[in-house]
């Protein structure tokens, strides 16, 4: 049996959650095949890093079963809310081409599902690669809800693998690995549900930048040095911010820096505990990664689900071929770390020609927030060991590389494969302001901050006029957009923008004021700051982190798909906290309603 087509089957026999419509295409292709997949949704006592408290689970499991598809599959995904409040999931990078009913963002594309409800979502799985699902209800990402999603390229779909090797039997192998790549999915996870951290937002006024674990497919520990040890940690970078303060006990900046939280006002005694300080030991267990040095490559899908962390990861002694960013193949690149912000997907492979023994995985935060990281490990599945001693690490805890014989990977030097270049006309310019707005944990990205209370209002796909003018964009079909996102010279961490809908060209980055009315007008004077020629294509990219000085980030795309999407910061807090506009993309081409989308309340 094909390998895939094995995968999937054993997939569906362990989960009994894939039923095929066509059941004799077992090994045959056909298009329009059809996916069915059920969600059931519970809110359950779960520990992942030894600390039980609340959290979703999907089909009883954390993280979400995987979803594994061929581009071209038609999907239908059922979600059945068992859990005492409203939710809904979206598919993080699904492009939703002709069904913008089934992105899921409460507001915009369908109402809340509520307790005891159920959706089903239908989509086209379009576009090939590594994508992944999670809740748009709320703070609900924090709480766990979210699984993989791969989806193999098409027959014709080039691929960049003779830029590794030209040996057969090589390329083989990493065709293989491809075809059997492996979710890593990696994320964060506090002590608070995500209604207890918006209310000690809402009480102390904070910002709530820190966690307590980060997890490595959903296992993970946590160290309590204790305060003065947490201390020694910080990097210099954090000294240079702490001045005479301290990192907490939980490793992160003191909340009571002007430099990190603003002026506005804070109540300090409603911090309710573990948001900053107050340290609670645990151990998860650790993700093993067991792999066959006789298949010669492995293949990994890092997926970036973490609410906060801006997390770095590498496998000691194992350097890393990234092939794809995004669901976009890219030219290969041989690093020995990748930084995932929120919301990203790097695809690597790894070369398994080192002694057989156990590496480990690290996953450390490279943010200046907080000191925090995770480890895993990958395997040798050999009878006998012959690795000596502990593996020798790349990078260190804050995610930096140990010395100059390593490298992480530098986004600036990422050619796509193959280039696309964007049109160079383009038919409006929007210019959004990133940062605070009139509080530590509420933000804004254009002229106003998108309130929570929006995600139970009529969605926007069925009553368009309903939207607000300044939380709104409004494009005509066909035509090209430049989004230019204009960040605040405070203390500001990358802001990694997501759009839903089709991806985006990443055409400029910079440091200063923006001051100019247009790209081609900044082009007169700063050329060397854009790159029309071979831009990245992705669907969430990094603002450049903001000290003293502004910076600004130019992403361009064309409208082709009608709808009413979300385009907001993936750092769930700075969501919750109204990083976000809704963008009303074809007004001249607005999408009917099938029947069976139509709202009944
Ligand atoms: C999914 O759930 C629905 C509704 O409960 C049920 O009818 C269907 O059989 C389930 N499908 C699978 C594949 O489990
Ligand atoms: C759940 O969603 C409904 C809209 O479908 C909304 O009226 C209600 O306020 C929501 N409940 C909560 C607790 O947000
Ligand atoms: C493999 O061959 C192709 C075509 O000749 C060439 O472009 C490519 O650079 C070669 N790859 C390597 C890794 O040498
Ligand atoms: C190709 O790679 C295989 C496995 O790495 C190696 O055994 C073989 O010698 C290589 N062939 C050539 C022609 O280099
Ligand atoms: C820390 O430094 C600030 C000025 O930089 C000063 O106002 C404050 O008193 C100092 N605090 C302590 C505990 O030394
Ligand atoms: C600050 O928070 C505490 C604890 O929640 C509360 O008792 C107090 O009233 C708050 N103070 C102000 C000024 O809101
Ligand atoms: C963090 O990294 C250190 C140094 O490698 C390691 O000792 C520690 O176990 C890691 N912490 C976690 C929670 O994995
Ligand atoms: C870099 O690698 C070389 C060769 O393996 C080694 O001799 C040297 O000690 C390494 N340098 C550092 C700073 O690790
Ligand atoms: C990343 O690559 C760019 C372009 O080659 C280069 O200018 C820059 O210095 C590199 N950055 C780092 C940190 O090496
Ligand atoms: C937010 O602050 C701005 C000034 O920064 C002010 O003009 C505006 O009225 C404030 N909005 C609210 C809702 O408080
Ligand atoms: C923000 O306000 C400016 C000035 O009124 C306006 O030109 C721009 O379109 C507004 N942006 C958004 C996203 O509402
Ligand atoms: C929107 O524009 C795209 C690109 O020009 C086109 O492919 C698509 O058919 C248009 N959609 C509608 C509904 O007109
Ligand atoms: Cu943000």
């Amino acid at each position: 049996m094909h390998p895939f087509r094995y995968g999937l089957a054993l997939l569906a026999s362990i989960l009994c959650l894939v039923s095929w419509a066509n059941g004799s295409g077992l090994h045959v292709r056909a298009t329009g095949t059809t996916v069915r997949f059920n969600l059931t949704l519970t809110w359950e006592d779960w520990a992942p890093a030894g600390v039980p408290r609340k959290m979703i689970l999907m089909n009883g499991q954390f993280p979400g079963p995987a979803l594994q598809l061929r581009q071209g599959d038609d999907v239908e995904f059922l979600v059945l809310n068992h859990m005492p409040f409203n939710t809904t999931v979206h598919f993080h990078g699904i492009e939703q081409l002709g069904t913008p009913w089934s992105d899921g963002v409460p507001g915009l594309s369908q109402r809340p599902i509520a307790p005891g409800g159920r959706f089903l979502y239908k989509w086209r799985a379009t576009d090939y690669g590594s994508y992944f699902y999670h809740a748009h209800n709320r703070g609900q990402i924090d709480d766990g809800l979210y699984g993989a999603i791969y989806i193999h390229p098409d027959d014709s779909v080039e691929k960049p693998f003779h830029l590794i090797t030209n040996n057969t039997s090589e390329l083989q192998a990493l065709q293989t690995a491809e075809q059997n790549t492996k979710p890593v999915m990696l994320s964060d996870w506090r002590a608070l549900t995500s209604e207890e951290v918006w209310r000690g937002e809402e009480e102390s006024g904070l910002d709530a930048y820190c966690v307590n674990a980060i997890l490595v497919n959903g296992k993970g520990a946590i160290d309590c040095p204790g305060q003065q040890a947490q201390n020694e940690l910080a990097s210099a970078a954090q000294k240079q911010i702490l001045g005479n303060q301290s990192l907490t006990d939980t490793g992160c900046i003191s909340p009571y820096l002007v430099s990190t939280e603003g002026t506005f006002r804070h109540n300090y005694s409603a911090m309710p505990p573990s948001m900053f300080y107050g340290c609670v030991p645990g151990n998860g267990g650790t993700a093993r990664f067991l792999v066959d040095p006789s298949a010669n490559y492995v293949s990994y899908d890092l997926i970036s689900a973490a609410g906060v962390s801006m997390i770095t990861f590498s496998i000691d002694e194992h350097p890393l071929y990234v092939y794809a960013i995004d669901g976009r193949y890219i030219e290969p690149t041989l690093v020995d770390a990748v930084t995932i912000a929120n919301g990203n997907r790097y695809s690597v492979f790894v070369k398994l020609d080192k002694p057989a023994g156990d590496y480990t995985i690290r996953a450390a935060n490279s943010g200046i927030n907080q000191v925090l990281n995770a480890t895993a490990v990958l395997s040798y599945d050999n009878a006998i060991k012959t690795q000596q001693g502990a593996s020798v690490a790349s990078i260190d805890i804050h995610g930096s590389v140990v010395s100059f014989n390593y490298t992480l990977l530098n986004e600036s030097t990422i050619m796509p494969f193959p280039v696309e270049v964007p049109s160079q006309e383009v038919a409006q310019t929007y210019i959004l302001r990133v940062g605070h707005y009139n509080a530590s944990y509420l933000w804004t990205m254009g002229n106003s901050t998108f309130p929570l209370s929006l995600e139970a209002a009529s969605p926007l796909l069925f009553y368009p006029s309903t939207a607000k003018p300044d939380l709104t964009i409004k494009t005509l079909n066909g035509t090209w957009i430049d989004l230019i996102f204009h960040v605040d010279g405070q203390i500001q961490p990358p802001h990694p923008v997501h759009k839903h809908n089709n991806k985006f060209y990443v055409i400029g980055q910079g440091n200063g004021a923006w001051s100019y009315s247009s790209v081609a007008e900044a082009m007169r004077y700063i050329p060397e700051s854009f790159n029309l020629k071979t831009p990245q294509i992705r669907d969430t990219f990094i603002t450049p982190a903001a000290a003293t000085e502004n910076t600004w980030l130019a992403l361009r795309y064309q409208v082709v798909n009608p709808g009413a999407w979300l385009i907001h910061c993936h750092i769930q807090v700075h969501l919750s906290g109204g990083m976000a506009l809704a963008i009303l993309d074809g007004v001249d081409e607005w999408p009917e309603i099938p029947e069976e989308y139509q709202l009944t309340n």
